[in-house]
């Protein structure tokens, strides 16, 4: 068999990035400023502002230590939305989102919370609070809206959004690569010294 150095490697790198686990990430905004955000990038991911029927900016608030992000603008009667994407581009799923109600007060159908691919294709959340499921598979962008036509601020709140990378190109570890790379260098040296070895 006729293989190459070069060759030996790649295929030991592609070994090595199907073998590496990828780990859900959860974005907890806790080391986020507070105050209103056009892009916010945590964990790999970043979530870019999209007006929303000319909304206002999303918001990072410390509301009782516990960073979230909500749709406090006072007089904003349309309330914030954000994209959700992955910092390369690539796809994910999205898991689940905490949606917390904020003041105890609920005004269906006024104050909803939605999520999907786009705008164009959202479904509302609410009036689910707590932890809830999302289960979007296989997607390179998730829409966030936080609508509350509310005119004193601070209703609705997102926190704990929890997303998977897929497709990742893993990078092994450099002692990886070593015990990876040392092998497949003393195959190539021996194929060589073969090969000049007179007939
Ligand atoms: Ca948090």
């Amino acid at each position: 068999m006729k293989m190459n150095f070069k060759a030996m490697a790649a295929a030991a790198f592609v070994a090595a990035g199907v073998a590496v686990p990828v780990q859900a990430a959860t974005l907890t905004f806790q080391s986020q400023p507070v105050g209103l955000f056009g892009s916010l990038a945590e964990s790999g991911f970043v979530l870019t502002h999209d007006p929303l029927d000319g909304s206002m900016q999303p918001e990072v608030a410390d509301v009782g230590g516990n960073h979230v992000l909500v749709d406090s603008t006072p007089f904003d009667w349309f309330g914030s939305g954000f994209t959700l994407r992955r910092q390369d581009g690539g796809a994910f799923n999205l898991h689940s989102v905490d949606v917390l109600n904020l003041d105890g007060l609920f005004y269906n159908p006024i104050f909803k919370v939605f999520v999907g691919p786009s705008q164009a294709s959202w479904t509302e959340l609410t009036p689910n609070f707590g932890t809830v499921a999302i289960n979007m598979v296989n997607v390179t962008s998730a829409f966030f809206g936080i609508v509350s036509h509310a005119p004193w601020g601070l209703n609705y709140a997102l926190d704990n959004i929890v997303a998977t990378p897929v497709n990742v190109s893993a990078v092994p570890e450099p002692s990886t690569l070593a015990l990876l790379v040392l092998p497949v260098l003393g195959l190539a040296g021996r194929a060589r010294r073969r090969h000049h070895r007179p007939a």
